[in-house]
């Protein structure tokens, strides 16, 4: 059940960081964003018609601000906000188009004290979202499509989010071959990220993500997820983003094999943030906020307990 949480405020934040001698690191800060000492919630705001999940929900510019102030009361950290589909098969948006939805609402929500994510692989956007208010850009071709994004970054000199994948959306699932998944994908954002720092991206500035669901099938999926210590070896902060992925459906599906509906895979990806959160992610973007912020905060704890372990 969805419930309207209210956001804590910072001072009711648990002010504690996790023992690195314990094997488990301290939540990685990023320069210019919030640090609560716990996995940060990265709220989805889908400005699309055609969004696999929330897609046609938030064209309008007044329910999409509307939304995106329900998703920061209910505890998101950052709002992040895109104007593309990136469902595998998708087709490329006009950048016009992306603009004309994007900014009005980043604009707003922006104004009124919300932080804001652009979600574009476009350099022209992410400078537009930018100036409109957005503190952070989040490319899920990792730099790979526009090859000015990363020296647009680098100028803002705002926090990057560099997420893995290899290729447009339109035919992404044809490069979902790995000798070991996590090894090479560790590997190429590596690559990207010595790419991010010659384009002039402070490396205080960079987050990873292992792009789950883009060019991987669902057992490369789970694979990052059981490996996440491999990945946070790169020594990044590091987001994940799980939410109501087709690989979740999978795994849900019914007595005849038919996946379980996006609509209902909201507890499996709870369960995933939970368990990304215990690992050491940064960050998890996820559309049901309310029931992630609690979660995070329930990692956080055992994460704390396991700090001060014999503790009398
Ligand atoms: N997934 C989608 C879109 N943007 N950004 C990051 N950083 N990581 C992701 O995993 C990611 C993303 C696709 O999901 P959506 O259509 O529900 O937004």
């Amino acid at each position: 059940m969805k419930h309207l949480g209210v956001a804590r405020p910072a001072s009711q934040e648990p002010a504690f960081v996790v023992s690195p001698e314990r094997g488990m690191s301290h939540h990685p800060a990023v320069a210019g964003l919030p640090a609560p000492g716990r996995c940060l919630v990265v709220g989805i705001l889908n400005v699309t018609p055609d969004s696999f999940s929330d897609g046609g929900c938030w064209l309008d510019v007044t329910a999409a601000v509307a939304y995106g102030h329900e998703l920061h009361l209910q505890g998101a950290d950052i709002v992040d906000v895109g104007g593309e589909s990136t469902r595998p098969g998708a087709a490329r948006v006009d950048v016009d188009e992306e603009l004309r939805r994007v900014l009005p609402v980043i604009r707003e929500l922006a104004r009124t004290g919300v932080v804001v994510s652009v979600d574009t692989t476009r350099a022209t956007v992410a400078r537009a979202a930018l100036d409109a208010g957005a503190v952070v850009v989040n490319d899920v071709s990792g730099g790979l499509a526009d090859l000015e994004m990363l020296a647009a970054v680098a100028a803002a000199g705002v926090p990057y989010i560099l997420m893995h994948s290899r290729g447009p959306s339109s035919d992404m699932q044809q490069r979902a071959v790995y000798e070991d998944v996590v090894a090479d994908v560790s590997a190429e954002l590596d690559r990207r990220r010595e790419a991010a720092h010659a384009a002039g991206i402070d490396a205080r500035r960079l987050i990873l993500d292992p792009g789950l669901g883009f060019a991987k099938t669902a057992e490369h999926n789970w694979q990052l997820l059981a490996r996440l210590d491999e990945l946070l070896e790169l020594g990044a902060p590091l987001l994940v983003g799980a939410s109501r992925k087709g690989f979740l459906g999978d795994l849900l599906a019914d007595a005849g094999g038919v996946a379980r509906g996006v609509a209902d895979r909201d507890d499996a990806t709870t369960a995933v943030s939970a368990i990304a959160a215990h690992a050491g992610a940064w960050g998890v973007r996820v559309h049901d906020v309310a029931a992630t912020a609690d979660a995070v905060r329930v990692a956080a704890a055992v994460r704390q307990a396991a700090s001060t372990q014999g503790a009398r």
